[in-house]
């Protein structure tokens, strides 16, 4: 994989990350947000911080999959099977895999929630509602803020200013031309769509959607 951000990159992995089933596998789950960080880091060094967070989870769940216990971690049904019938949900002790009090359920829950807000901002920016940098505050007031503190609120609405104004993000996406662009983001919006409501209803029937 190239380091360079590809929109088709991250929407093949997540729908590749969906069984029949309507299973998702860890893997291309991980992989999209692979993707997704490569646009984060793209964007430029005040979406540093964020772009940390992520790569931070992502080596949370990297290393349970790897980890003793890694088959439990092949979906992330299994990992809420797994993780609930261990007691581990709440942060359990993983000692081999480093990853002493922090449990795959609440560390997936923070890329959920970052899901919804990107699912939401990426859907106003193909339907032109408004300029990147407004839509993604927009998005940010409707999901993810909620669940931060001022402290990174405000940092998080620095950054979102600096965003590019919709031609050039839409060129930064590596989908072609604008319109074309364009075209690509209408496809990548019901995939994400599709892999967070099967999460929230996961996490839901398990009461796991307040993991601390
Ligand atoms: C323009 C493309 C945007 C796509 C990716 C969106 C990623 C959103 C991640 C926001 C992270 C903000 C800084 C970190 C905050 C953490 O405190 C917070 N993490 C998340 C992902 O919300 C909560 O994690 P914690 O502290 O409970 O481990």
């Amino acid at each position: 994989m190239s380091e360079e951000f590809s929109l088709q990159e991250v929407i093949d992995s997540f729908k590749l990350s969906l069984s029949d089933s309507k299973e998702i596998f860890m893997d291309q789950y991980v992989e999209g947000w692979r993707g997704l960080v490569k646009l984060l880091n793209s964007l430029g060094s005040v979406f540093g911080f964020i772009s940390k967070d992520v790569v931070n989870k992502l080596s949370i769940l990297v290393s349970l999959r790897g980890g003793p216990e890694g088959a439990h971690y092949l979906s992330l049904q299994s990992m809420v099977q797994y993780e609930l019938q261990s007691g581990l949900v709440e942060g359990g002790d993983h000692p081999a895999s480093g990853t002493r009090g922090v449990s795959g359920c609440r560390t997936l829950l923070r890329l959920h929630r970052a899901l919804r807000w990107l699912q939401l901002f990426l859907g106003g920016v193909s339907r032109d509602e408004g300029t990147p940098p407004t839509l993604c505050s927009l998005a940010y007031s409707q999901s993810l803020s909620q669940h931060h503190p001022w402290v990174i609120r405000s940092a998080a609405g620095l950054a979102f200013r600096m965003l590019p104004p919709r031609d050039p993000f839409l060129r930064m996406l590596n989908a072609g031309e604008p319109p074309q662009a364009v075209e690509v983001l209408g496809g990548a919006v019901p995939v994400l769509g599709e892999v967070y409501t099967i999460t929230e209803e996961l996490y839901s029937k398990h009461d796991l959607l307040n993991l601390p």
